[in-house]
């Protein structure tokens, strides 16, 4: 006569563990709002997660790689040109960051930490728009 009882409470162990593995992805609901811009700016389908307190992406000829990465608040993203060509690192809203292209040759690096939460796109305006061709985004999420 005990056992639906204890059926019940292993639910309830298990919907309490699911919830406290899941909420570390609170956050996700209110990234589409981007930054603190309030930009429309969405994660892609894509998305690299990337671990660690300093992660790097490739600025190639002609794309970044990985493209879309997703990394916690304070990591620091650098980007190294390892293409032979010339290319810059415009976020595509505002000028809080980003490396242009007389500071980015080949072999150069440019970092930046992320502090708060959101998405930030940004391109190479030079093989690219805002929004097509050489892009990428870094989403920064707990
Ligand atoms: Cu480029």
């Amino acid at each position: 006569m005990h056992r639906p009882a204890a059926r019940l409470l292993l639910a309830l162990l298990l919907a309490a563990g699911l919830g406290a593995a899941c909420g570390g992805d609170d956050g996700d609901t209110d990234l589409s709002t981007g930054g603190d811009d309030g930009s429309e700016a969405e994660v892609p389908d894509d998305v690299v997660v990337l671990e660690g307190d300093e992660v790097t992406v490739k600025a190639l000829d002609n794309f970044f790689r990985p493209e879309n990465i997703q990394v916690a608040p304070g990591t620091t993203v650098t980007w190294t040109n390892d293409g032979r060509n010339e290319h810059d690192v415009l976020p595509a809203e505002g000028d809080d960051w980003g490396v242009e292209v007389e500071d980015f040759a080949p072999g150069d690096a440019y970092s930046f930490t992320f502090e708060s939460p959101g998405v930030y796109d940004y391109y190479c305006s030079i093989h690219g728009t805002k929004t097509a061709g050489m892009v990428g985004t870094v989403v920064v999420a707990e």
